[in-house]
């Protein structure tokens, strides 16, 4: 059980004003907020073990690498990865997904295919078509239906095949809140020997994925969405995978040797680590995910339903809502529109009433072409969120509605 109002106490943020009206934060699905828990472990990194990482024999070279190692552990515990160094620190999601997409280039050739989903976010999507502008690979798309559910018939059926190298779907859909059937995708290609990325950047605040159950090859996830720092994340890559795919940078500790002659690089992590991290983005990453475990992702995700499932009642009951992204299976987020107002237009209306909502295409360009829409207003809600703020935003629509029609 969530006590959300003793939860509420731990974020800062959530005590200000804006526009005059106390904040309702729903767009979470763009950026968590981080609690005073984090926040501590940020200004004690600056404040005393500031230093830089792996080369120091100094006392606060240590402590810093001690941290940033049992970050690195901490997070492999999380997503049960069998080893730390299956753990590469990044940029965030779209670093680790570059990442990936960059090495395969030289694993790929003319002719060979690479299956995505049609609900991707850009940046699971611009890099596969970079690689296969490279390398000459084909770009197919899993179609999906009218309730955002991708139509699995048509990726067993008609694009899976021995041609198919690479696959690479989100376990959920920023833009729809869809869950995906990523066992089953993961299998399938398996099957006929493709690799399968899978981005969790908006699976990793509601679901804890077990990367071996699950038999991912490449997890990636950005720590801004879950109550860490933005600029950071992690990429999961199983050993073998990492071993065969080449340095993405070059640099400062993903070496081992380096003359003007022959350079060999580190082992993992570090081959994929160049240069100095941010080392206390890793060390808060951490601590996000230690702050969301010690409330459990049980009691997260059975609370975020009560709030979708409320607010979904509450949005429907407005005269011309539609809410695109029906799936069964959601995660708590809605999108929206009514009827032909355009998506920003409420967006700030509501900002002037304090609420903080998502306006736009949510950088998944080709399902707003599926929907012949512009885009949507998307409410995305977190285990810090109530009812009473889901009846501000209600309010809010309703003011936004009268204005606007
Ligand atoms: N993949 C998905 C599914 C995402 O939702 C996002 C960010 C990314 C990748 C990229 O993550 P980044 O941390 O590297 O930027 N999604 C959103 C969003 O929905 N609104 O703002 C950012």
């Amino acid at each position: 059980m969530i006590n959300v109002t003793n939860i509420r106490k731990d974020f800062p943020i959530l005590n200000r004003e804006v526009n005059g009206k106390p904040l309702v934060y729903f767009d979470n699905a763009a950026t968590s907020q981080t609690p005073q828990q984090v926040i501590d472990v940020i200004v004690d990194y600056y404040s005393n073990y500031n230093a830089n990482i792996h080369r120091g024999v100094h006392a606060l070279s240590q402590e810093a690498t001690d941290k940033y190692e049992q970050a690195r552990q901490t997070i492999q515990k999380h997503f049960n990865a069998a080893k730390a160094h299956e753990i590469i620190f990044t940029s965030g999601t779209t670093h680790g997904i570059n990442l990936v997409a960059n090495g395969f280039s030289s694993l790929l050739k003319k002719g060979d295919e690479i299956i995505v989903s049609a609900m991707e976010h850009h940046s699971n999507i611009v890099p596969w078509q970079m690689l296969c502008e490279r390398t000459g690979a084909i770009l197919k798309v899993i179609p999906m239906n009218l309730e955002g559910e991708l139509l699995m018939d048509v990726y067993h059926t008609n694009l899976l095949s021995d041609k198919t190298k690479l696959v690479f779907c989100n376990h959920v859909s920023n833009a729809l809140g869809t869950v995906n059937p990523i066992k089953e995708i993961i299998d399938a290609a398996h099957k006929v020997g493709a690799a399968v990325l899978i981005d969790g950047a908006q699976a990793a605040p509601h679901i804890k994925a077990d990367v071996q159950a699950l038999d991912m090859d490449f997890y990636v996830v950005s720590a801004h969405k879950i109550c860490g720092p933005t600029g950071e994340g992690i990429l999961y890559g199983k050993e073998e995978w990492l071993n065969k795919l080449p340095p993405y940078q070059g640099g400062g500790e993903m070496i081992a040797e380096v003359s003007f002659e022959k350079t060999t690089y580190a082992a993992l992590p570090h081959k994929f680590e160049a240069g100095t991290p941010n080392i206390c983005g890793g060390i808060a990453m951490a601590a996000g995910i230690d702050y969301m475990n010690a409330i459990g992702f049980d009691a997260i995700a059975s609370y975020e339903h009560e709030l979708l499932d409320y607010a979904t009642e509450q949005l429907l009951a407005i005269e011309g809502l539609k809410i695109y992204g029906t799936a069964k299976e959601k995660t708590a987020v809605i999108s929206f529109n009514i009827g032909v107002i355009h998506p920003y237009d409420i967006g700030s209306i509501l900002d002037k009433l304090g609420v903080a909502v998502r306006t736009g295409h949510h950088c998944a360009q080709p399902i707003m072409d599926f929907f012949k829409i512009p885009g949507t207003v998307r409410a995305s809600f977190s285990f810090y969120n109530t009812k009473e703020e889901i009846d501000v935003m209600v309010a809010a629509l309703m003011r936004a509605k009268g204005m606007l029609e």
